[in-house]
């Protein structure tokens, strides 16, 4: 006789275990979890002879997907900007917008004057909002501090984020997002003072779990990147890079170059840097919510991912500029409709391929015995119901590390 907390059962699976085809269907599926942990998750009929548990929970024919992840956000940051939607609407493009001193120095700005409180209090419905769709795990990103007070309490609102609900939560040092204002036409120095100073202090008070950078015209060239990834090496860091989003840099193959867990955006990035990424196993991020939003029209290389074997994750890249979107649900569907991904491309690419992204895929991104038991459970007839709506949640519970956490 086994004796587990939790048993699922009478529940349709889509394991999104690597050893099985696609989605890893099992359609008379059972879940049974200890101490938070899968310790079973497979067809009904095999699950160990004698397996007792002291809940069972009947769930009614319904579909279990491993918890959503979103591996890519900024979703902490003060204010927001609704008055440059508008200038936008009214003509003016996001790079004239951002070289006229807006943009992200806009919230940057608005990031400096908010206390750490105000950045949790301002992030907490933003964040609630991925919940209520079943995200489990998610990355934070700093960058909208620009300096080490400022980046560090980003830091610490993000952590402080995953103390105050379920929620696993990975961070990003982004200090390379963009030249601070007061250093305005000296990137290299403020490059210089991320290396020497703010880096080593991030790193040393354990306030992140990855290093990322912007790398673009309007940013952080090719060469200060490199400086950026070489500190990060030095410092244990893995790094993940904003590559080729608005022209093409070659940021695909740096990030390659560096071993990065992820690339993310990649409009502009061509074959050689896409190839480099399949022999590095990096990652590719991709991002519709910021592709719509700024109306791009250069679509990612996503036939040429396929063609190498990229692994392909995709997120909501929540950001006050060119993303301000709270739904990896309404990502998903925009990763099909605009970029043409498969339904099994979406939905592993909110799971297990951000798991991949995030360096966590020993932990969650599956269904599978010894990981952490991140179950979303859904009300639908079929898992293409969850990238076919736009704006419609069918969660029906969500659960985080063997707890039922929301819409039980
Ligand atoms: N690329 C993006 O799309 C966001 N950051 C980045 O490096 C934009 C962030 C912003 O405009 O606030
Ligand atoms: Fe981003």
């Amino acid at each position: 006789m086994t004796s587990v907390d939790r048993i699922w059962h009478n529940c349709r699976l889509a394991t999104l275990a690597p050893s099985h085809e696609g989605l890893g269907i099992i359609e008379n599926g059972l879940i049974a979890a200890t101490d938070g942990r899968i310790v079973y998750a497979g067809p009904a009929a095999e699950a160990p002879a004698g397996l007792d548990a002291k809940e069972r929970i009947d769930v009614g024919g319904r579909w279990i997907t491993p918890g959503l992840i979103d591996c890519h956000t900024h979703l902490v940051y003060g204010g927001n900007r609704a008055h440059e939607f508008e200038r936008r609407l009214a003509g003016a493009s996001y790079e004239e917008i951002a070289r006229s001193g807006g943009g992200i120095v806009s919230t940057v700005k608005a990031t400096r004057e908010a206390s750490t409180e105000q950045l949790i209090v301002a992030a907490l419905p933003r964040l609630d909002a991925l919940i209520a769709e079943g995200v489990t795990t998610i990355e934070i990103k700093s960058g909208y501090g620009l300096e080490l007070d400022t980046e560090r309490r980003q830091l610490q609102a993000a952590r402080k984020l995953g103390e105050i609900r379920p929620v696993s939560v990975r961070t990003t040092f982004l200090g390379a997002h963009t030249i601070p204002p007061e250093m305005k036409g000296n990137s290299a120095g403020y490059i210089d003072a991320l290396c020497g100073t703010m880096l080593p202090a991030i790193a040393g008070e354990g306030l992140a779990d990855a290093v990322d950078a912007f790398c673009e015209g309007i940013a952080f060239s090719i060469e200060e990147t490199t400086q950026v990834f070489t500190k990060a090496r030095e410092l244990g860091l893995p790094v993940r890079l904003h590559a080729d989003q608005l022209s093409n840099l070659h940021g695909a193959a740096l990030a390659a170059k560096f071993g990065a867990l992820s690339a993310d955006h990649l409009e502009f990035a061509d074959d050689d840097g896409v190839a480099a990424m399949a022999h590095a196993g990096t990652v590719a991020v991709v991002l519709p919510g910021a592709y719509y939003f700024i109306r791009e029209k250069q679509l990612p290389p996503i036939e040429a991912m396929r063609r190498h074997g990229v692994s392909i994750a995709l997120a909501t890249d929540s950001n006050p500029g060119t993303s301000p979107l709270t739904s990896l649900l309404l990502a998903m569907n925009m990763a099909a409709t605009l970029f043409r991904l498969t339904v099994d491309e979406c939905i592993a690419g909110a799971t297990r391929e951000a798991a991949r992204a995030l360096g966590v895929f020993g932990e969650t991104g599956s269904l599978e015995a010894g990981k952490s038991c991140d179950l979303a459970i859904w009300d639908i007839e079929r898992p293409a119901e969850l990238v076919y709506r736009m704006g419609f949640n069918p969660l029906h519970a969500r659960v985080w590390r063997g707890q039922t956490t929301s819409r039980s």
